[in-house]
């Protein structure tokens, strides 16, 4: 029989992502999306891992189910590390993927292209009974764009060029963004873990 998870977001682009991985590992998944009763999460925290830990939690406290909860973001060097964890709230909130990273190359309008590197991080949590958070991390560099370009993947993906590609990680296949992906990175960091804790 396969064991449940709950991935505990609400981002359709995420929950593209990582149940294409979970799933893959047998888990029978749920989102945020398919549950009623879904708790609200305050994520007042001041970093990936600790607001990744906190959706985890809250989660796993209402259902009682294994939980995967994900905390990313793009951290800017020219910005001083903005928007990081206000990369889904930056503008204010109500904006668009479009109008939030609009305003990113506003902001970067006049940086030139050696200072215009940032980078994707994700700290995932997984909370199963009576442990405390354990979290894995991922991370990719890059430089942010001068114009958007490309329509797969959400977010900033469309300003966000990954070291050494010529592309955005918008013109990336789903294939090729979990290859490198801060996402595809720290969700293979969490299979490793699983893959030792049955070992035992
Ligand atoms: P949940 O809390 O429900 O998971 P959220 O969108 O609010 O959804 P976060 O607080 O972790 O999640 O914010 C992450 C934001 O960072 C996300 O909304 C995107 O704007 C951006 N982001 C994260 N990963 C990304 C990726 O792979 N590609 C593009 N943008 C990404």
């Amino acid at each position: 029989m396969s064991r449940k998870l709950i991935v505990a977001t609400g981002n359709r682009g995420k929950v593209k992502e990582i149940n294409a991985i979970v799933a893959e590992m047998g888990f029978d998944v749920q989102s945020l999306l398919d549950l009623e009763g879904a708790p609200e999460i305050i994520e007042d925290r001041d970093t990936f891992e600790g607001n990744a830990a906190k959706k985890a939690q809250t989660v796993f406290d209402v259902f009682g189910v294994p939980t995967l909860a994900d905390d990313s973001g793009l951290v800017v060097d020219a910005l001083d590390g903005a928007p990081g964890v206000y990369s889904a709230r930056y503008g204010g909130p109500g904006l668009s993927d479009i109008e939030r990273y609009e305003k990113l190359l506003h902001e970067l309008r006049d940086v030139p292209d050696e200072q215009r590197t940032a980078r994707f991080e994700c700290a995932l949590a997984f909370v199963e009974t009576g442990t405390p958070p354990r979290i894995f991390r991922g991370t990719i560099e890059g430089k942010i764009s001068y114009s958007p370009s490309g329509d797969n993947g959400f977010g900033y993906d469309p300003v966000f060029i990954p070291i050494e590609r010529q592309c955005t990680m918008a013109e990336l296949s789903d294939e090729n963004k979990k290859k490198i992906s801060h996402r595809g990175r720290a969700l293979r960091a969490f299979e490793k873990w699983l893959k030792q804790t049955v070992d035992q």
